[in-house]
């Protein structure tokens, strides 16, 4: 690894996670879709989900360096040098702005509890494990090519500098993930703004892999180096977690890629409605494609109608939308979102269980108290 000093804060994240507007769940913090601001696409830099294995580090940028190393890469003959960047050489990189969401695999996870009756013992986000940010940095692609990159490379495996991931007595390392060369080609990044900021220490400061559609956990931060190689690469990140285990799923399971499908209402779980005309506003999102339309039940599927698309529809974010709705007595409702991407993929019923509790992209039923103020 490299020489830059890290030290752990104290708490998990380096911000404030106020209960207003985050769920604390330990290491993890959990975005409230009531927080979010309504009229903004982007997510504040102050209101973006961590998931954190272990503890945000304090990073040193003067000391910083990102290592690329690896079979795959040309270098001089009988030498293992890795080329290195260090902060201020990533950011005279040539830059690229990119939209894109980050989701946790197991965002949703509750779910299957709640609606299916198989609890799982994970974080149990509800549907705010995700933030959009507009992200500023240099292709992979590009950082590749620089550090000399061969043809025969297949796989390249982003390397944290955050702490051992330790659990039930056994470690498993610093947080590492390996992505194929094509998607490592095709549209990841390594990122060192959110939102026009140099990167939050919680985000990954000061630079992180961003894998943009992918499983959030794809998106490498405090990212310390790249191994490019010619063969396979593997790590416990896409072999014991984020792949398919459970009953149903063979033991050969490919790693996660793409996220599938989802939805949120912009209310709290169980939120409190006056009763009368109102606007019911969510967003939904899909990691292979832009929303292509969005359904909406506000009486437990009995019915849909469609909602209204609003603003942008990028390929990497989430699409707003909002329908109106009267409610004419009081009592709880059902509100739920249904919505279809444009590679044709639509929000099923039920999803499969699996062990990990992955891609939950079943329509949610949101609760909601309609009561009369008058
Ligand atoms: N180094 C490192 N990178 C990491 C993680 C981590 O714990 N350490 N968590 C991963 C997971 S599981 C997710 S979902 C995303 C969360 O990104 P965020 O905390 O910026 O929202 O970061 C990923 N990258
Ligand atoms: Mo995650």
């Amino acid at each position: 690894m490299t020489s830059a000093a890290v030290a752990v804060t104290r708490s998990p994240f380096a911000k404030p996670v106020p209960a207003e507007s985050f769920v604390n769940h330990g290491t993890n913090a959990e975005m409230r879709w009531e927080a979010v601001h309504r009229d903004e696409q982007v997510t504040r830099v102050g209101r973006f989900f961590v998931r954190n294995h272990t503890a945000t580090p304090t990073i040193d940028p003067d000391s910083y360096q990102l290592k690329i190393f690896g079979d795959g890469l040309r270098g001089e003959p009988g030498s293992s040098d890795a080329v290195t960047f260090s902060y201020d050489a990533l950011r005279s990189l040539p830059a690229s702005d990119l939209t894109a969401l980050v989701e946790c695999t197991g965002n949703g996870r509750s779910f299957f509890g709640i609606q299916q009756g198989t609890p799982i013992p994970d974080t149990p986000w509800k549907l705010g494990a995700v933030g959009l940010g507009r992200w500023r940095g240099v292709r992979l692609s590009e950082l590749l090519e620089r550090a000399g990159l061969l043809g025969t490379a297949v796989d390249v495996m982003a390397t944290g500098l955050d702490p051992s991931y330790v659990t039930q007595g056994v470690d498993y390392g610093r947080v590492r993930r390996p992505i194929p060369i094509g998607k490592a080609l095709d549209d990841a990044m390594v990122v060192w703004q959110l939102n026009g900021e140099s990167l939050p220490p919680d985000s990954g400061f000061p630079a992180r892999l961003l894998v943009p559609g992918w499983v959030g956990v794809a998106s490498i931060k405090w990212l310390g180096s790249l191994e490019v190689s010619t063969t396979p690469l593997a790590s416990p990140w896409n072999t014991r977690w984020y792949r398919m285990t459970g009953p149903g799923y063979p033991v050969d399971s490919p790693p996660l890629t793409a996220m599938p499908v989802k939805s949120a209402f912009e209310l709290a779980w169980n939120a409190e409605l006056p009763i009368g005309p109102t606007t019911l506003h969510g967003r939904s999102w899909s990691g292979e494609a832009a929303i292509e339309r969005v359904d909406v039940s506000v009486d437990g599927g009995g019915s849909w109608c469609p909602s209204d698309l609003v603003g942008p529809n990028p390929r990497y974010g989430w699409t707003r939308w909002q329908v109106p709705w009267m409610p004419r007595s009081t009592g709880t409702y059902e509100l739920m979102a249904r919505a279809t991407d444009l590679a044709g993929r639509q929000q099923p019923d039920t999803v499969p269980f699996n062990d990990g509790g992955y891609l939950f992209s079943a329509v949610v039923r949101h609760p909601v108290q309609v009561r009369d103020d008058g």
